[in-house]
């Protein structure tokens, strides 16, 4: 009896699947492939739970596809720039080249020591200028096609660190890093048109039956297409009329007001000359005080001034007075909005606050007169002049083409979804590739001079601005177009820009002429299962399929849509919360590695969750999963010299060992199935676990002797035949214990890449068992179904029966209304009459 010494074991295998290079990828496969990504992670120093948990789960359906017989494609690599470095840089004096280098290093050996099927000779790393030169090819391919342009955007700024905050870097109106009070800041920034790709971007989301529901409900949501109107209000006193984006032009005739954004353009003009010139300037003044964003100008409470001048409703003709509302954002629609305080939360809070005239303009259908404001569609126009007594939508279709006609308004169709700003007034990042020439404008630099590398001679102090800016050698170039002297671009580019894009480097990672072959893309995507966590729905897989369309229409061989099938994982927590080093909750993976070993620390983080759903951290678990993987080491630590012996089994065999050979060919099938169709690890995990159990009954282990029981040459074939499956089962999760415990069965060859077998069709079939099926109280008849079938089944059955079939669903009528249904006895309809 030997025992299972996982460390000695793990690295062993770790050893022999590199020598044998057994999970690399052919640049071209031919036949079928598999595309198994995982998201790259931040090179933080530590692999983390999260980590562990998403690349556990890619990695059993990596092998497992593997073993189907898929080409597999599942590459690694290091999301590597970023601030992190940056203010490591900044609090050690350490270049944030070296700090990152050294993590990814310590990153990648844990990794390894996890046994992950990766083909590392993929390996890629975005802060490598091999990589990055390309994110600065796609930026001028796009800058030549108006993909990419400059424009001003009001940023969040800190004065103390002089540097642009992102919105989650603004905590309760001041610096998350050094707690000044946050201003605003108009600031020239870089954009990418996301915004062209709107309507596709929306529209491929009815296709994608691969996705969540939930992800497509967020992605839809932050697209956010709303069909309305434009309708032009005259301004009494003259200038041009004021245009406001309504999505309720039915409700036109109860507009008490108008509101424009604090940083609309005709304020100015608006303001000249009127009373209220002093008390508007101050209110401006004061919300330039207070962080952007829309969802924090959401939250803030609803504040406004009057601007002393009024506008024409152009419906009614009434004079509606003009204000400023700290609630309209100007990135959307016009920054100018109708309010209609009877019909609507926002401008009704407003109107309450600051006494303004509330108007029901819609009469709810059922007929009551709910207390305002009555939001529901459901209502008909009232009050409304000649377009009174329609529908919504119907004064909807209406009054847009009457506005039309006459000039003051048309359709439109607004989109949440903004363009991308990219640029950051960063260090480690990917320098975008434009410099400034006084004469001749901005000039992207030639493709021959790419990449623009980061220069070495910055210091960095986490403040004093722009780092690149303090780089002479850097700032100073040549303008592309006339030769003189000209200013380098200092921004650097979001680090999802990286991201955007990297699986298709994956697949041509050498490539130095272009960011990857188009016969490499073609070849290998769309990604047929992508992982990670729900943090990236929005964001990151946005900018994906964004990035994915781009280099479709520059002709690189990419799909539109680049992942099939996404399944995002839950969380992994600790007392309630994700774990997180600024909470303090972690637990480190290579501890467990170490005491536990790879396998066992899989199969634990697999266990005990579905992939999808949030996992309560517990070690009290983990015992019981070193257990089980030391009850599969006996049990083929005994069998294993007897077994190895025995042929395939002959049918019939004895009723204990049909019994066992059932019970193993049933958990190949379903474990097969919980992987490949359904992503149910723990489930399949389960099951293997059970079969562990009847391997026991059927073959029990003597404790005080080495080898198993004496057992027929039949029994021995069947005992054989069902370790060679269990084995086969546990490959996707316990990699190492499932490697050894095959040779040590006898079998030449790497498990990991040895066939999955098919299960023995005679093997699955279930005993049928007769169910009654009553109707509306009576016992109508009987069908016979596989034992274990479930209600769709027995109905199906139902269906086709020749007496029952009109009986339960007769033509004309829809069939069963109430179903109570008892597993292999019983199912009692109601049907109603036709
Ligand atoms: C009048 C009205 C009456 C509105 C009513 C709504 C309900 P979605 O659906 O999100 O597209 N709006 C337009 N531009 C805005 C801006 N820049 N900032 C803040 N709010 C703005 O929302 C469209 C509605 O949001 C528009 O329709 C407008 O208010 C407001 F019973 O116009 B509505
Ligand atoms: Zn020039």
């Amino acid at each position: 009896m030997t025992d299972f010494d996982h460390s000695s074991i793990e690295t062993k295998w770790q050893r022999i699947w590199e020598e044998q290079r057994a999970f690399r990828a052919p640049d071209r496969p031919e036949g079928p492939r598999f595309y198994c990504l995982e998201m790259l992670p931040y090179p933080s120093g530590r692999i983390h739970m999260g980590h562990v948990r998403n690349y556990a789960i890619g990695d059993a359906v990596a092998r497992y596809q593997l073993m189907k017989g898929r080409h597999l494609m599942h590459p690694m690599g290091w999301d590597s720039f970023g601030l992190p470095a940056e203010n490591a840089a900044i609090q050690r004096g350490l270049h944030p080249r070296e700090w990152t280098e050294s993590n990814i290093a310590d990153m990648r050996e844990q990794l390894r020591r996890m046994g992950f099927a990766y083909d590392w000779s993929r390996e890629i790393a975005s802060h490598r200028p091999e990589y990055y030169r390309w994110n600065q090819w796609f930026f001028i391919q796009m800058h030549q096609r108006g993909l990419a342009y400059r424009s001003l955007r009001r940023v969040n700024w800190c004065p103390q660190c002089e540097t642009v905050l992102a919105n989650e870097q603004v905590e309760s109106g001041a610096c998350w890093r050094c707690k000044s009070l946050v201003v605003q800041k108009d600031l020239e920034q870089w954009f990418l048109r996301t915004s062209r790709y709107a309507e596709e971007l929306l529209a491929d989301l009815d296709t994608m039956g691969g996705w969540p529901e939930r992800v497509l409900a967020m992605q839809r949501n932050w697209i956010g297409r709303s069909e309305g109107a434009f309708v032009d209000f005259a301004v009494e006193g003259g200038g041009p009329p004021l245009r406001v984006f309504t999505t309720r032009i039915d409700t036109i005739y109860g507009a008490t007001f108008l509101a424009l954004s604090p940083d609309h353009p005709a304020l100015a003009e608006l303001l000249e000359g009127s009373a209220a010139r002093g008390g508007v300037e101050a209110f401006l003044h004061a919300q330039k005080q207070a962080p952007v964003g829309e969802k924090l100008s959401a939250e803030r409470e609803k504040e406004g001034v009057f601007t002393g001048r009024h506008a024409v409703n152009p419906f009614s003709l009434e004079r509606v007075p003009i204000w400023v509302a700290n609630f309209i954002v100007m990135d959307y629609g016009t920054g100018a909005i109708m309010a209609v305080p009877a019909h609507d939360e926002r401008d009704f809070e407003f109107a309450t606050r600051y006494g303004l005239a509330v108007r029901t303009v819609i009469a709810p259908a059922d007929g009551s007169s709910p207390a305002p404001p009555f939001t529901s569609e459901e209502g008909r126009t009232v009050e409304s002049g000649p377009f009174s007594g329609l529908s919504c939508a119907q004064a909807r279709k209406a009054m847009t083409e009457h506005a039309r006609r006459l000039g003051f308004g048309e359709g439109s169709v607004q989109f949440r979804l903004k363009d991308w700003g990219i640029s950051r007034q960063r260090y480690w990042g990917t320098p975008i590739p434009m410099v400034y020439c006084a004469r001749c404008g901005v000039q992207p630099v030639p493709e021959s001079e790419l990449p623009v590398v980061l220069p070495t001679d910055v210091t960095f102090a986490g403040k004093g601005g722009n780092p690149l800016a303090g780089s002479a050698s850097f700032v100073k170039a040549r303008c592309p177009a006339c030769g003189g002297e000209a200013r380098r671009e200092t921004d650097t580019m979001d680090t999802f820009v990286d991201s955007s894009w990297y699986f298709y480097r994956y697949l041509d990672p050498a490539n130095d002429k272009a960011p990857f072959s188009p016969e490499a893309a073609a070849a290998w995507t769309p990604i047929d299962l992508y992982i990670g966590g729900i943090t990236h729905a929005i964001l990151h897989l946005m900018y994906a399929r964004f990035w994915s369309m781009v280099m479709r229409d520059l002709g690189l061989g990419t799909p539109g849509e680049p992942v099939t099938r996404l399944l995002c994982q839950g969380m992994v927590q600790l007392g309630g919360a994700t774990m997180s080093k600024s909470k303090g909750n972690v637990v480190a993976p290579d501890e467990m590695v170490e005491r536990y070993g790879a396998d066992v620390t899989r199969l634990f983080i697999l266990f005990a969750a579905p992939p999808e759903r949030d996992l309560e951290w517990s070690e009290a678990g983990i015992d019981g999963l070193q257990r089980f993987v030391r009850r599969v080491w006996r049990l083929v630590d005994a069998h294993a010299s007897e077994a190895a012996g025995a042929g395939p089994p002959r049918r019939p065999a004895g009723t204990a060992a049909l019994d066992l050979r059932r019970k193993a060919h049933r958990t190949l099938a379903r474990v097969g199935d919980d992987i490949g169709r359904r992503l149910h690890l723990n489930t399949a995990i389960a099951a293997i676990m059970e079969l562990v159990n009847a391997l026991y009954l059927f073959a029990p282990l003597d404790e005080n002797r080495s080898d198993g029981p004496d057992l027929s040459g039949e029994d021995r074939a069947v005992l054989r035949e069902s370790l060679d499956i269990l084995v086969q089962c546990l490959a996707p999760f316990a990699p190492h214990l499932a490697e050894e415990a095959w040779s040590r069965l006898g079998h030449a060859g790497l498990l990991a890449r040895h066939p999955w077998p098919e299960p023995d069709p005679a093997m699955l079939e279930r005993e049928e068992v007769t169910i009654v099926v009553q109707v509306n109280g009576k016992v109508r008849g009987k069908v016979a179904v596989p034992q274990g079938s479930d209600q769709e089944m027995v109905l199906e059955a139902v269906r086709r029966d020749a007496r029952l079939g009109s009986v339960v669903f007769p033509p004309g009528a829809e069939g069963p209304r109430r179903a109570v249904f008892v597993p292999d006895k019983l199912l009692n309809l109601v049907v109603a009459r036709p």
